[in-house]
């Protein structure tokens, strides 16, 4: 009190905190000018428009990290303390009576420890437990206030942070990567007007078209509540049950059972908001919009035998390349591109398009880049940012707005929702990853874990006592909703039901499945194969059959035939017997190979398998090849440590066949050195490795002394049309115009012309 009355800090050490500008309290009534509150000083994220809203995009940089710094912990050079600040002396045995006597409840350290640790974890987000996340930006390309006024896309070059968690839908929070799931890709954006997330997938359609059905939709894909089985598996008697019984599943299910599902990695996928949402401009006119985020890496994925064994040898497959994308420089990259149309031309569609299990064709609406979003650095903490990152529909900003998809609506509810029993209270916006960078005023207060300390005594609107202050925003800055007319017709009312088109089930699933490209349609037939195989019910099997025989009769019969199905079933009752003629036929962009991506061998992960007596200068020179192309090589031995080179002396192997088995890596280099190429030869490891990398389609290098280890595999030279393999590249001599062709070939990722079913080796 006496040092308030003296115009001093009640708090010398926390000037700022306190909200004295200068290290002198502010007479009452006066707000506090922004620049008190600027980052370093403030336990708000308030006004500090400069460090993060930059005109340039900081490659390499990050403007986030400058506001997160006020909770950044280092304790480098500091003493151990406890939660309250004191310094531990002993942080290796609990208070006793005697060295041999009784543990003392005194023992406040002890206790503080335990309590603590026993706390540690919060609940696992219900779906999309198990995820990944990095810091970014987005940089807009040109102005789009044509459409919308939203901050991010207000003029060229601006640049808006981000954060980004990618994820699995179906399994536990410590389960695989690799499953045979839809990917999450969740974006927030810290933009100067509040947090917009555009909380989306990396497939464009959903399961289900209204809210109603996801827990049901959820409950039958998730681990089977009787006995805790399968995890991160789709392949079960509930899901499909539910599924077969569910015919607006269908297009979903087309790209769930595609490569899609399997990517290579998250900055090799595309990201889709899924649902219609609204552009708004600065005169309130609004068009519809659907976000596609296109990988600059090119779209690539796993097959499922890979897929498989990857999850056993590294289930933090998608974590670890992400993370190490990161950490080299190959930073993830990203173009946002919009489909904009008018309610008007959405009206004229064969499609509704408030219907999630519908995409606009390419063909139809093309999609313009806006943006591209660039994913330069990793969270420093997995729990702070990572798992506390609380991501929700609702959070829309000035100049984005919804459509009536009552899947939306469900979603919009859902998210806020969750985050208050996963995050324990109302207060989850102010964990630091969550919190703004826009200033946040208003009049909610208190709650669990409130950080704020809210000065003054009024905490309503309207007052007079505080200047009328946080006051109304009004229609020109303020968030508004469009008036959009709601098209029910009089006679409907209140009703339980869906729109006549969202009854189509099958024209797009079929628009999908011939869209791909032959390799893409049998992976698709046999992802089916094996999902249908594990079930238990011969019934559920055969309604997904009949089901299947309304999108494509070549593609039931495969699947039938793949199932020892000597008779298809009869083909499911359509919703609708006469659907609307499509507009499109066939899409290309829906086949993965549509987007190779621009990044040649950037972050490809090569082996060079080595043993005692491998040409050592030749395999150091390709690693240092390999490297100035941005990819990631490393030398396999048959153990890790030191080999004997042909030359007489030592090359450090990195990772050993045992414990990097050939399924991690996109490709391989085979040694040059007849003494090497022995011991390999004799190595069940070394055989299952480069069978590995022939099975999945991958390139390998091969020089001439290596072709006896493929001829021990039983790799055969020709492809099955007796033409030469593409994917096996001959390297002789000094073998630099080798690794040039190695590098390029490597660069189309796969080699799928060899594929049979079942493998040849
Ligand atoms: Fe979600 N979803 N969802 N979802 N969803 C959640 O929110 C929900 C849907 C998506 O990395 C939950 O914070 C409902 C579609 C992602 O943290 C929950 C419906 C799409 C993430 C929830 C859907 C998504 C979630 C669980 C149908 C693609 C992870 C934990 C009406 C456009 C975000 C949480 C992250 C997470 C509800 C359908 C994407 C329970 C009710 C469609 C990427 O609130």
């Amino acid at each position: 009190v006496q040092a308030l009355a003296a115009g001093m800090p009640s708090n010398p050490t926390k000037p700022d905190e306190h909200g004295f500008v200068n290290g002198v309290a502010p007479k009452p009534g006066v707000s506090i000018a922004p620049p008190s509150r600027l980052p370093g000083a403030s336990t708000l994220s308030e006004a500090n428009a400069s460090a993060k809203t930059g005109g340039v995009a900081p490659e390499g940089g990050n403007p986030t990290v400058d506001p997160l710094d006020r909770v950044r912990v280092d304790s480098t050079g500091q003493r151990l303390t406890t939660n309250q600040g004191v310094p531990i002396a002993d942080n290796q045995n609990s208070l006793k009576y005697g060295v041999r006597g009784p543990v003392l409840l005194e023992d406040f350290i002890l206790r503080e420890k335990i309590t603590h640790f026993d706390h540690e974890r919060i609940p696992e987000r219900i779906v999309h437990a198990r995820g990944s996340g990095a810091h970014g930006f987005f940089e807009c390309y040109a102005p789009l206030t044509q459409y919308t006024k939203a901050a991010p896309f207000r003029e060229a070059g601006k640049v808006t942070p981000v954060f980004v968690r990618f994820s699995t839908v179906q399994g536990e929070r410590g389960s695989k990567d690799t499953a045979r799931d839809v990917r999450g890709f969740a974006v927030k954006f810290y933009t100067d007007e509040g947090n917009w997330d555009l909380v989306g997938n990396n497939i464009p359609v959903f399961f289900i078209q209204d809210a109603m059905k996801f827990p049901d939709l959820v409950h039958a894909v998730k681990p089977e509540p009787h006995h805790g089985m399968p995890q991160a598996a789709s392949a079960h008697d509930t899901f499909w049950d539910f599924v077969s019984l569910m015919p607006e599943s269908t297009h979903m299910l087309m790209w769930v059972m595609s490569d899609r599902a399997i990517p290579r990695s998250y900055a090799t996928m595309q990201g889709f908001g899924v649902h219609s949402y609204r552009f708004v401009n600065e005169d309130g006119d609004s068009v519809f919009v659907k976000f596609h985020w296109t990988p600059k890496a090119g779209t690539h994925s796993l097959v499922w035998d890979e897929a498989v064994k990857i999850s056993g040898a590294d289930p933090d497959y998608h974590r670890r390349d992400l993370w190490e994308r990161i950490e080299s420089g190959n930073y993830p990259e990203y173009e946002l591109g919009v489909q904009v149309f008018t309610e008007e031309e959405a009206e004229r569609f064969s499609f509704d398009i408030l219907d999630a299990t519908k995409i606009i064709p390419e063909e139809l609406v093309p999609v313009q880049p806006v943006g591209r979003m660039v994913l330069n650095r990793n969270p420093d903490n997995f729990f702070a940012e990572t798992e506390q990152v609380a991501f929700c529909t609702a959070h829309v900003v000035p100049g984005i707005d919804f459509s009536n998809d009552p899947l939306l609506a469900g979603r919009i509810h859902s998210y806020v929702d969750t985050q208050i029993s996963r995050l324990g209270g109302p207060n989850f916006h102010e964990i630091p990853i969550n919190a703004p960078i826009a200033p946040v005023h208003n009049n909610q207060r208190d709650g669990m874990h409130r950080q704020a300390i809210h000065r003054g005594r009024v905490s309503y609107e309207p007052n007079s006592l505080a200047g009328g202050c946080p006051f109304q925003a009004g229609a020109v800055q303020g968030f508004v909703s469009v008036p959009a007319r709601i098209a029910a017709k009089a006679e409907q009312g209140k009703v339980r039901a869906k729109p006549e088109k969202f009854a189509d089930h099958y024209t797009q699933a079929t628009l999908f499945y011939e869209s791909q490209s032959p390799v893409e349609q049998a992976h698709i037939a046999q992802a089916f194969r094996f999902e249908l195989s594990k079930l238990t019910v011969p019934a559920v099997r055969e309604r997904m059959v009949a089901s299947l025989r309304n999108v494509s009769e070549t593609l039931a019969r495969k699947v039938a035939d793949g199932l020892g199905m000597r008779t298809l079933p009869e083909p499911l009752p359509r919703a609708l017997a006469k659907p609307a003629k499509p507009e499109v036929r066939q899409s290309p962009a829906l086949s993965l190979l549509a987007r190779p991506g621009e990044m040649g061998i950037r972050a490809r992960m090569v082996a060079l398998l080595a043993a005692d007596g491998a040409d050592g200068a030749l395999l150091q020179a390709q690693v240092a090849a390999l490297a100035d192309q941005g990819a990631a090589p490393r030398i396999v031995g048959p153990h890790v440590g030191a080999i004997t080179t042909a030359q007489g002396d030592t090359v450090q192997a990195d990772a050993s066949l045992e414990n990097e088995p050939g399924f991690l890596f996109d490709a391989v280099v085979l040694p040059q050195g007849a003494e090497a190429i022995a011991a390999l030869a004799a190595n069940g490891q070394a055989l299952e490795f480069v069978k590995d990398q022939y099975r999945h389609g991958k390139t390998l290098l091969v020089p001439a002394d290596a072709r006896a280890l493929l001829e021990q595999a039983g790799i055969p030279w020709e492809l099955p049309d007796g033409s030469a393999d593409p994917g096996l590249v001959p390297g002789d001599g000094d073998g630099e115009a080798a690794l040039q062709a190695f590098a390029q070939t490597v660069a189309r990722h796969r080699h799928p012309e060899r594929e049979t079913d079942p493998p040849r080796v």
